[in-house]
């Protein structure tokens, strides 16, 4: 049945993309009573079948979008890897039809706060904190987003905050959040094959801080800092000294202690999570924490026992001195600089890159490597790329497989080396996701002997 014929009747929403967030939308709008039809440009789309048994009633209409596939439409609920540069949305755009996102949708449903989170890296990380903190301190809360559980399927009367992780693809679409409490962790390049530069993508994060109360900003980051009015309550923090109404390091007898303007708090080195860019993770939790009035020895006690998410600078194994780290989550460029910061010691770190590139300039990578990368062992669909930008700065070689990767790496370490997954790419060239990749790895890893 042609879209067209479906919506000409009278208006009604359409829902693009049956995925997980798709399937969420559907059921949120049958429970609001709301006319709606699904579509998805893909045949087989992963979530057709469920909603086919929940929602049988509902016209579906799968394949390529024509031009005037929203034509008509009330409104459009997009799913977040449907970019709206796609023609048929741009169409629908220009003819003045509402494009927004499950988050938009949610935002108009919840009626509890909402702690947005954003950046290029340490999303997942900071909302699992938060996530912890709130039930540490006995607050009801609901955490999801692009963390995994889509946003409308966390709506629930009996919750007291809501702490969402949200991706630029999901800003994108978003009006009016009115977060109590928002940030943007950091930026750095990412996705650099879906936005034109890197100030559309900084567009679509700073979204985030549409309607907020109160902002948490990153000190050592611009790119962070929103441009809102006087109103807005300002938080911050940084590695450096915290002034007013911000959270950082310090110093007490030659030892660095997390911090609250002028009192300390803790030492950094009692921090569950290791790594100057998780201590940035942890002040910003802290920080956000604090607006929303958790208890600090709570949000403290999380601090301490919190050892950090899978395929985040995990250790896999120590075998003959030598420590391996599985870091697949480390899909931008950004993310395996840190890595290489917070791991690296004197030409001891032998590092596994490559997938997916997205479109990135992988050129900061070199000058991070010199020195500290005494073998860099390239795989994927842009290791060419990576090898061009890197531009012979370390040793290369090229593997086809985690394995022969591995393999690769054992040939040159000794003890007190650090062998790093950490691939500054997507990992959907060779592997299904992320954690697909990161426990193929720690397979290879844990067959060694
Ligand atoms: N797709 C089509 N045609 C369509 C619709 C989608 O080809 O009509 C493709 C997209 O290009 C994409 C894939 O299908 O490759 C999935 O897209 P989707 O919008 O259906 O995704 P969902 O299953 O709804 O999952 C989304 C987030 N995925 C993306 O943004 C790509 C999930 O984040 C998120 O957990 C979920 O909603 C719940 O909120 C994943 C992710 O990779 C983890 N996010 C990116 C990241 O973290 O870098 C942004
Ligand atoms: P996201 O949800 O934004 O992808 P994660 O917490 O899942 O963030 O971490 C993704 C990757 O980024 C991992 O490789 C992790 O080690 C790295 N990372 C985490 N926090 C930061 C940070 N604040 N700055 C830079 N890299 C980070």
């Amino acid at each position: 049945m042609a879209m067209t014929q479906l919506i000409a009747s009278s208006k009604l929403k359409v829902v693009a993309g049956i995925g997980t967030t798709g399937l969420s939308v559907a059921r949120h709008l049958s429970q609001m009573g709301e006319r709606f039809v699904m579509l998805d440009t893909r045949l087989q789309p992963p979530c057709l079948e469920q909603l086919k048994a929940e929602l049988p009633e509902v016209p579906v209409v799968l394949g390529e979008l024509a031009m005037d596939s929203f034509d008509g439409a009330d409104e459009v609920i997009l799913s977040p890897g449907l970019s709206r540069q796609t023609p048929a949305i741009q169409s629908a755009l220009k003819s003045g039809i509402s494009v927004i996102s499950d988050i938009e949708l949610f935002a108009r449903a919840a009626n509890a706060p909402i702690v947005a989170i954003t950046g290029s890296n340490g999303k997942s990380t900071v909302t699992t904190l938060l996530g912890e903190m709130c039930a540490a301190a006995g607050v009801a809360v609901g955490v999801g987003g692009n963390l995994g559980v889509p946003a409308l399927e966390l709506l629930d009367e009996s919750t007291e905050f809501y702490v969402l992780e949200l991706s630029s693809f999901q800003l994108e679409s978003v009006y009016g959040l009115n977060a109590e409490v928002a940030t943007v962790l950091n930026i750095s390049p990412d996705h650099m094959d879906r936005y034109n530069s890197l100030l559309d993508y900084h567009q679509a994060k700073h979204r985030i801080f549409n309607g907020a109360r109160q902002v948490v900003v990153n000190r050592e980051d611009k790119l962070s800092v929103p441009l809102v009015s006087d109103t807005v309550k300002q938080w911050s923090f940084g590695l450096d000294k915290p002034d007013f109404g911000g959270f950082g390091l310090l110093d007490q007898d030659g030892e660095p202690w997390l911090s609250y303007q002028f009192e300390r708090l803790m030492p950094e080195a009692e921090l569950g999570i290791k790594g100057c860019h998780n201590t940035r993770n942890a002040l910003a939790a802290l920080a956000l924490g604090s607006v929303i009035g958790l208890p600090m020895a709570e949000m403290l006690a999380v601090l301490r026992d919190f050892q950090g998410l899978s395929h985040r600078c995990q250790t896999v194994k120590n075998l003959a001195g030598v420590t391996y780290i599985n870091d697949s989550k480390a899909t931008n460029v950004g993310a395996t600089l840190a890595a290489i910061t917070g791991l690296a010691g004197e030409n001891n770190l032998v590092l596994i890159a490559g997938g997916e590139g997205k479109g990135q300039d992988f050129s900061p990578l070199a000058n991070a490597m010199a020195g500290q990368v005494k073998q860099l062992v390239l795989l994927g669909e842009d290791a060419a790329v990576i090898n061009d930008a890197v531009g012979g700065r370390v040793p290369t070689v090229f593997a086809t497989s985690l394995q022969s990767a591995v393999e690769a790496a054992q040939q040159v370490v000794e003890a007190g080396d650090v062998v790093l997954l950490s691939p500054a790419c997507a990992s959907f060239d060779m592997f299904s996701s992320f954690e697909d990749r990161g426990e193929q790895f720690a397979k290879v890893v844990e067959g060694l002997r």
